[in-house]
């Protein structure tokens, strides 16, 4: 049926994927079991005093032995896709230098084809902030131009075994916080940084994200290279690359500001998809880095620009104000650095929040957002298809206890609906936006925080495992269905106050 033309048709195309988003460490637990080796996450949350609550993913919500349970919640939703990552240590507990674990194999074997009986699409990512440890023992892990070589090696045996029913790659999860965090504030593995910029004094925050980054990159088009020359013309299927992309919104109208939230996004998001796609650093990066940015030998120009990608994938929660540090003088804070952009990042313009804000000190509710980055993104780089591979809405609840407010998440349902709304108007538009993935199907283990705050459409109690659906797993069950019959009438303005 074309509806085209008519105002109140659903702007989601009929093939548009509805999921939900996992990764291996959040959700699998059995860290143990079946030959799987240690990760970089499984060694920094057994220490003490990394963890908020002092818990770890040992066992989180059991999805490695659970998914069958899980599969079923997501089949009573009506998803017709599902995003998780396979944990790299799983498959190749000691990399390269090691074997293949043929039991890890088989579990995701299990997990891909209950999903295709139930006509759910995996979608499915290499690594998810995940390393074999033995990789981080021998040489450094991101830090060593080798990982492109395990990486690649990985990639390949995925592609081998799998290939032949997934459809949708991506190789990286939000490169961009894994370095940030791992290797500028140090708060997650390898929990290196300068005391400058965290609470270690055992890196270099100034380089080491940005030769992490560059190995990254430099892997991915390894991953793609194999997947291009060996895989994809049998298999048919896409790879693309996932980023963490926050709204900058320039907090004047001034050319100043407006070039700072340029500078933000340049040394965030386009730092990673410049490089992969148009062969080179975003200019700003390079005018204030110079030498502490790494450049690519031609032999690495060659093998960007014969991979790039199929597709990006956004993992989009929220948005800032961003203000100019380098040309005006500013007060010290979140991106007013040359290792950042001299960017000034803030929640607030006089005293106003740009967005109610939330349990976590980045989530601000902005759903205009998400319009933006997308339009941002369709424009930067030439209408290539996209998916939001994550979106979602956490609270703060220590107790496992079931309440009426746990489980009837108004709030949670409200951000969603919002961001929905956005997501619809930038289709109308002309994106090509492919799919949405909910982050998530249950509560699980959230990093550093642990189990302190959840992101679940299903509720979980982590004492029995027990998973009860939350008021916004209805609401995101009717949405899919009214969507997918391509009669709903989707609102095209946001409510009342949010514009
Ligand atoms: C993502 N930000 O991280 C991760 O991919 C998930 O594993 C995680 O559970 C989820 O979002 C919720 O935190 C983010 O600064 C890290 O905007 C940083 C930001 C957003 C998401």
């Amino acid at each position: 049926v074309c509806l085209q033309g008519n105002p109140n048709a659903s702007p989601f195309p009929s093939n548009f994927l509805f999921g939900t988003a996992s990764s291996s460490y959040q959700f699998e637990g059995a860290f143990l079991s079946d030959g799987k080796g240690l990760n970089n996450w499984d060694v920094f949350t057994h220490k003490p005093g990394n963890i908020m609550d002092g818990s770890n993913g040992d066992t989180t919500v059991d999805h490695y032995h659970l998914y069958q349970e899980d599969l079923d919640l997501m089949q009573d939703i009506g998803v017709n896709s599902y995003r998780f990552s396979i944990s790299w240590a799983r498959i190749l507990p000691k990399g390269r230098f090691g074997s293949v674990n043929k039991a890890g194999i088989h579990h995701y074997n299990k997990l891909i084809n209950s999903l295709l009986l139930k006509g759910i699409q995996p979608f499915v990512s290499l690594t998810h902030y995940d390393i074999p440890q033995e990789l981080e023992n021998r040489y450094g892990a991101w830090l060593s131009s080798q990982v492109q070589e395990d990486f690649k090696y990985h990639a390949d045996i995925c592609f081998k075994y799998f290939g032949d029913r997934v459809k949708y790659w991506t190789t990286f999860n939000e490169p961009n916080v894994a370095v940030i965090r791992g290797y500028r504030s140090g708060i997650y593995p390898p929990s290196r940084c300068s005391s400058s910029f965290g609470n270690c004094s055992n890196g270099d925050s100034e380089k080491e994200p940005f030769i992490a980054a560059h190995n990254i990159i430099l892997s991915h088009a390894a991953a793609v290279d194999v997947y291009r020359t060996k895989y994809q013309k049998q298999q048919g299927g896409s790879i693309g690359i996932v980023m963490n992309a926050i709204w900058y919104e320039p907090i004047s109208n001034s050319l100043k500001d407006k070039q700072a939230a340029e500078r933000a996004q340049a040394f965030y998001m386009n730092w990673f998809l410049d490089p992969i796609i148009m062969g080179k650093y975003p200019k700003e990066m390079q005018e204030i880095l110079d030498s502490n940015l790494p450049s690519f030998s031609n032999h690495d120009q060659e093998k960007l620009n014969s991979t790039g990608l199929d597709f990006i994938g956004i993992n989009h929660y929220t948005s800032f104000y961003t203000k100019d540090c380098m040309f005006s003088v500013c007060e010290q804070g979140p991106g007013n650095t040359k290792t950042e952009g001299f960017a000034l990042r803030t929640a607030t313009k006089n005293g106003v929040f740009i967005g109610e804000s939330t349990a976590l000190d980045w989530l601000f509710v902005h759903p205009q957002g998400m319009e933006k980055i997308i339009t941002y993104v369709k424009e930067r780089y030439n209408n290539i298809p996209m998916f939001i591979t994550e979106n979602g809405f956490c609270e703060n609840d220590k107790s496992d206890s079931l309440t009426e407010e746990t489980v009837n998440d108004v709030n949670r349902v409200e951000y969603i609906s919002g961001y929905m709304v956005a997501l619809g108007a930038a289709l109308r538009k002309g994106a090509d936006v492919r799919g949405y993935f909910l982050w998530s199907l249950l509560d699980n283990f959230e990093w550093t925080l642990g189990f302190t705050i959840r992101f679940g459409l299903h509720h979980v109690d982590f004492s029995t495992l027990k998973r009860t659906p939350r008021g916004s797993a209805t609401w995101y069950k009717q949405f899919i269905a009214n969507h997918t019959a391509e009669k709903i009438l989707m609102p095209q303005h946001y409510p009342g106050n949010q514009l």
